[in-house]
């Protein structure tokens, strides 16, 4: 590598390691970590440690030294792999995705941003306007969907509580012209409830910090978020400075994206609206349920801009079809109207965010597509989405965030493979399979149809009577009892780890994890009454109104079940596989290096782990019982063609490719290399290591005759 220092600071490839040891590993992943070098390869996957400190990595200087550079010729980067993906997308016109994966703050969305930014920084060359513009919404909806889908947590102050996929549009210069953003599984029971010491999402928190005292009094909010039970946990969090410059920062980009100011008007209206419906209380009382503060009601009313005595009525009772089409009106006991304020806020919450995704795509929608292919444009993909998750109590979300996690690890052990395999076709050459942990045994556990987890758990849920989550945990227990990936108490009742009728294990492929199955059923059903909807729908403010289409329906028409939170999840999980394994991939894994968000801490216990269940190891192995490096002839002749006479300084042989022939021989590395039609193929690090040191002997000495040349004196 042209700018790679010297073995003081590691090996730049894991695929360059003398030996493939975990202890080889980390220590080549501490020794380049301890000195800064936070990225390094295999092969064209990119391992990055999160530093938890400004480094000097990033910024035009470094963008430019990166700007059409092939992958091996800089050190390590992430910009290295956006341009690899951009010049794929440009020169052969093939879609690509970068895929970024890792722990909660492992670092992904930094990445992300930092792709992101690359990417804006070396298009448009020639100023367009309407490309500008696109790059301008791309990199400002970051900051928008931050504020609405990140929150603190213990992991990471500011932790992508949703999974999110952004297709970049480019046309035939290979200049932005268009995106669209997909995200999944918003983590929406953070608005009712947060875990000590964390926070619900940034918004809530902006808008109290960050509004004018005018604009407060308006939503009828005070600015101390302790006084909403929403805002109230996490003790002594519940506000920091950057909320307030967030508050400003955030109107500003969703201006500049288009959001108009009733837009803007409306989100702070839900925000506020969500804030008082949490602290609405019930009491019981001789003539029937009863809110105790009504006030809030009307709050709740003149924000969400709907009749009080309707608002009111939908929180004490529901409406029921009894019988044929006859409706009747069913009051709530204290614990269902709980409830059912719970899940309204929840679901408005919910709807603000799929309807900001939805606004800041409208916008994005492709234009200026290209004639000379078929309209079609092509496509940078980046995934940025929740990493494995293993906590102290893991629920339902933990359910989903990691099974989407098994589909990514499968995808990413099939893609490395088949994409060898292709090549190794395409340029000809002989290739034998190698064997790796195949994790589809657990896939199929949680979404085989019929028998897979998801589909007991549907079943439970569309079971007329009273279903528990116990009887869920049996149900899974009777239809996998030799499952070689899951148990539960009731089947090892010595496993005293585990809660007898609560909990079940699986052995995931990065760990074991017991889920607790409270709440499973509920959170799949996700169901929100009807009457909510209506209302909502009848909101004389067209922007909330728009939220909510399926408000217009009926209650005797809402005949169909909708699908359940668990299907709609598996279902979009699988879209976003099958769209990631028709582009060609590139990868990010990500390396939390210590528990404490600690500056140049590598904490090897934990790290040795994410090596382990990220499979890098496996990964460097793959690409090194391959061929460790290709090359195509003219660049390898470039960079070696000093250490041979026949080439130096040019050759005269019939093409390259016999050029290097010559090259090969003289260094005796016959039995170490493959001729494709187009690359060279090494198996050997060691053969490039060897290259590379007499490479760099004969610099020096080229260099002074060079010099000698220009001086005359030679
Ligand atoms: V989560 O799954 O969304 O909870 P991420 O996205 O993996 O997580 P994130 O990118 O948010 O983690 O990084 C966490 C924090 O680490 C950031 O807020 C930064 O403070 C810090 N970080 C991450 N990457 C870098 C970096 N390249 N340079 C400096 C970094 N700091
Ligand atoms: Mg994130």
């Amino acid at each position: 590598m042209e700018e790679e220092e010297g073995p003081e600071f590691g090996k730049p490839d894991f695929v360059l390691l003398d030996q493939v040891t975990m202890e080889d590993f980390m220590n080549n992943l501490k020794t380049r970590f301890e000195k800064g070098r936070i990225y390094t390869y295999i092969g064209e996957v990119v391992v990055s440690v999160n530093p938890y400190r400004e480094l000097p990595l990033y910024g035009p200087e470094v963008i430019a030294k990166y700007q059409g550079r092939e992958l091996y010729e800089r050190p390590p980067h992430l910009y290295a792999v956006a341009d690899a993906a951009h010049k794929a997308m440009k020169r052969r016109a093939k879609d690509t995705c970068i895929v970024i994966s890792g722990e909660s703050g492992a670092g992904k969305t930094e990445a992300s941003k930092h792709i992101m930014q690359y990417i804006a920084a070396i298009t448009n060359p020639s100023q367009r306007a309407e490309v500008e513009r696109v790059k301008d919404v791309l990199l400002k909806s970051t900051c928008v969907l931050e504020a609405f889908g990140n929150a603190r947590t213990n992991r990471n102050h500011n932790s992508s509580r949703f999974g999110k996929y952004m297709d970049i549009n480019f046309d035939f210069k290979g200049d932005p012209t268009g995106g669209h953003i997909h995200s999944y599984l918003l983590e929406k029971s953070r608005v009712l409830k947060q875990h000590s010491g964390e926070r619900n999402f940034h918004s809530f928190y902006q808008l109290l910090r960050g509004a004018k005292d005018e604009q407060l009094q308006a939503l009828n909010l005070q600015r101390d978020p302790s006084i909403y039970i929403f805002t109230q946990q996490g003790a002594g969090l519940s506000s920091s400075d950057s909320d307030e410059a967030n508050y400003r920062a955030v109107i500003q980009a969703m201006k500049i994206i288009g959001f108009s100011p009733d837009e803007i008007d409306c989100v702070h209206r839900i925000l506020a609206a969500i804030l008082h419906l949490g602290n609405i209380q019930f009491v019981e009382t001789e003539s029937g349920l009863e809110v105790e503060e009504k006030m809030l009601v009307d709050h709740v009313a003149r924000l969400t801009a709907t009749p009080p005595e309707l608002v009111m009525r939908s929180l004490l009772s529901r409406t029921v079809a009894s019988g044929g089409r006859e409706l009747i009106e069913k009051g709530h006991s204290a614990p269902e109207a709980r409830y059912a304020r719970d899940a309204c806020a929840k679901a408005i919450y919910e709807r603000l965010f799929g309807w900001i995704v939805g606004r800041i795509n409208e916008v994005m929608e492709a234009r200026g597509r290209d004639p000379r292919r078929d309209g079609k444009d092509t496509v940078i993909g980046v995934l940025d989405i929740y990493g494995f998750e293993i906590f102290p109590d893991n629920s339902f979300e933990q359910f989903c965030i990691n099974y989407c996690n098994e589909k990514l690890q499968q995808l990413f052990i099939q893609l490395i493979l088949k994409q060898e395999q292709e090549e190794y076709q395409r340029e000809g050459i002989t290739w034998q399979n190698i064997e790796y942990f195949n994790n589809s045994a657990i896939v199929e556990l949680v979404e085989r149809p019929h028998r897979g987890l998801l589909a007991i758990l549907d079943e439970a849920c569309t079971t007329v009577g009273t279903v528990t989550d116990r009887l869920f945990l049996q149900s899974m227990d009777t239809h996998h009892r030799h499952h070689p990936h899951y148990t539960s108490r009731q089947l090892c009742p010595t496993d005293k780890t585990m809660e007898f009728g609560r909990d079940f294990r699986i052995k995931h492929y990065a760990g074991d994890v017991t889920y607790s199955v409270e709440g499973f059923i509920d959170k799949n059903k996700d169901s929100l009454f009807q009457d909510f909807k209506r209302l909502l729908y009848n909101s004389t403010d067209l922007t909330l109104r728009g939220m909510w289409p399926d408000g217009q329906q009926d209650i005797t028409e809402v005949t169909k079940r909708p699908l359940t939170a668990g299907t709609l999840f598996k279902n979009s999980m699988v879209a976003l596989v099958e769209n990631l394994a028709s582009k060609e991939p590139y990868y990010v894994r990500c390396i939390k290096p210590n528990e404490e968000k600690c500056p140049g801490r590598l904490d090897e216990e934990r790290c040795r782990h994410q090596v382990a269940y990220l499979g890098l190891l496996e990964n460097v192995r793959v690409r090194r019982a391959g061929f460790a490096s290709r090359q195509p002839y003219p660049r390898f002749l470039l960079r070696y063609k000093m250490t041979c006479e026949y080439t130096w300084p040019n050759h005269l042989l019939a093409s390259d490719k016999a050029a290097v022939g010559a090259l090969i021989e003289q260094h005796g590395f016959q039995g170490d290399v493959a001729f494709g039609h187009s690359k060279l193929f090494i198996r050997s690090p060691r053969t490039l290591v060897s290259l590379e040191q007499s490479r760099a002997q004969l610099i020096p000495i080229i260099v002074l005759l060079l010099q000698k040349a220009w001086r005359g004196t030679l």
